[in-house]
């Protein structure tokens, strides 16, 4: 195999000792790239007021890691315009979300050039290259384009939308089109690639040519086999690959962490109520309002248990220099606050929110002391926190996930979670109910399905399985 090429917005760069960042993808991507060598380039963060100069390139090793600046325009309309404001909430199914200016879609197109262009002066023949999410969809095309023959494959983390919601995208056949200049097409779960396959076959631009049972491009247990298909004159691959964690590394330091006094002081401070956690992004997608709104739900409808349980949500801001997210911010925060208005005593506050990001190992603890994970989102592709509270159990007395069914997550943990619909939140609020009741020994039996996968189908195990099915010989395709 020749070098890596990893293509991502952003880049995790390592610390002075050349160590990733802890956390599932970099540690995984990083030592993929250390195996063989290779260059991780994207965007460094910084703005400039007028053409961006010559990236940087900072050598670690086998490693070159290649930041290119943005002008602050390309920024606003690429990275929180037609990334931010159209792809994500379009795929997320919020339509009513997107809105749509011509001049960001064309900024979403030339920063994919300028990568481009970045890139090609980089590759050697026999580079393998791997480009990562929404913000980078026409970069192969872009690299055909200049010449390239390398394998491309591309890696989707959100979810992949039906066709009617896909087609109300102006520019959507662009985007579809695009995507068959890659190799490989890696989606979370089996149901985004048969979206994908779906807007295909709607659009009458492709069908699948051949299932591969069994071959190169199947993955997991859960997912089935990828499908081979012809579209736009074009052959690819298309494949369910559903990232993990680095689940026995997590378990390690959350039950390392228990042990701190900060965790301690913080169970303490519960004086004996259950703890019920959730920890997102704050996103939209998330379903923080409705998951606030089937707790109180709870409350209102089990009155013994109020003052015996308290929900800890975690939600750092993020993107927020786009409208929504500020306006969220504030929404949340009003909400949690009537709640505790309505339902709290003066020894017992039933939210604590904190809106802002606690360290890795915080966080690990303080799912290891929750009784009750509550992970609900509207739609996500996959969802790594619903993993992380499961890998970060005790095994002698493991907290019960609740998992929307809308998280991509939801293909590998069934049979462990309970399973709610966040729009319902009559349904949601008896789920906690449920969770909180459990006996010991079925939550050591619904723990224990869920870690063995998580276990055996890893970050790791991940990023082995794509860059396989990517370098597998072209004639698979035939
Ligand atoms: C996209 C897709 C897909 C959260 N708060 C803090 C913190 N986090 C960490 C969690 C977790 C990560 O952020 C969030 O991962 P998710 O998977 O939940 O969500 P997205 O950011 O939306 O990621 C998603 C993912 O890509 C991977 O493919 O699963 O569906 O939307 O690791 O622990 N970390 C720290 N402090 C916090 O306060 N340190």
């Amino acid at each position: 195999m020749g070098r890596l090429i990893v293509v991502s917005n952003r880049v995790p760069l390592p610390d002075r000792n050349g160590n990733p960042p802890a956390g599932g993808l970099a540690v995984a991507v990083h030592a993929a790239l250390q195996e063989n060598g290779g260059i991780w380039l994207g965007w460094s963060g910084e703005t400039v007021e007028t053409e961006p100069g010559p990236p940087t390139i900072r050598q670690e090793g086998p490693i070159s890691y290649v930041l290119t600046d943005l002008t602050k325009t390309d920024v606003d309309e690429y990275y929180n315009g037609f990334a931010n404001r159209v792809l994500w909430p379009i795929f997320h199914m919020r339509l009513d979300l997107a809105e749509y200016a011509r001049r960001e879609m064309a900024s979403y197109f030339r920063v994919n050039r300028l990568f481009a262009d970045r890139l090609v002066p980089l590759l050697k023949p026999d580079d393998v290259i791997w480009v990562h999410d929404y913000h980078l969809i026409p970069l192969a095309d872009e690299l055909r384009k200049r010449g390239v023959q390398n394998r491309i494959g591309f890696f989707l983390h959100i979810p992949w939308p039906p066709a009617d919601i896909l087609f109300a995208m102006p520019i959507y056949d662009t985007i579809l089109r695009s995507l068959a200049a890659y190799n490989l097409l890696g989606f979370q779960t089996d149901y985004d690639v048969e979206n994908f396959i779906g807007c295909l076959q709607r659009e009458g631009a492709g069908d699948v040519v051949r299932n591969a049972q069994g071959g190169s491009i199947s993955v997991g247990n859960t997912t089935g086999a990828g499908s081979y298909i012809r579209a736009y004159d074009q052959e690819f691959a298309a494949a369910a690959f559903p990232i993990g964690i680095e689940t026995a590394e997590f378990a390690r330091l959350s039950a390392r962490v228990s042990t701190r006094a900060s965790i301690q002081d913080m169970r303490r401070s519960l004086e004996g109520r259950a703890l019920i956690i959730g920890v997102d992004r704050l996103d939209y997608s998330k379903g923080i309002a409705q998951r606030i709104d089937a707790y109180e739900r709870f409350l209102e409808n089990n009155p013994d248990d109020r003052g015996k349980v308290t929900m800890l949500q975690v939600a750092p801001m993020s993107r927020s220099d786009v409208p929504e997210y500020k306006a969220m911010q504030d929404a949340i925060a009003t909400q949690c606050g009537q709640v505790n208005g309505r339902h709290g005593t003066i020894d017992w506050v039933p939210i604590r929110y904190v809106n802002r990001s606690l360290r890795r190992a915080v966080l690990a603890g303080l799912y290891r002391e929750a009784d009750v994970g509550l992970v609900t989102p509207l739609r996500d592709g996959m969802n790594l926190v619903a993993k992380e509270f499961v890998a970060a159990q005790d095994p002698e007395d493991p907290g019960v996930l609740v998992l929307s069914r809308f998280a991509g997550a939801a293909r590998e943990l069934a049979g462990g979670a309970i399973f709610c619909n966040p729009y319902d939140t009559e349904q949601t609020a008896a789920a906690i109910g449920q969770a909180l009741s459990m006996s010991l020994v079925e939550r050591k039996v619904r723990w224990e399905r869920m870690m063995t996968r998580l276990l055996e189908y890893d970050v790791t195990h991940w990023c082995r399985d794509y860059l396989q099915a990517l370098n597998a010989p072209a004639s698979n395709l035939s």
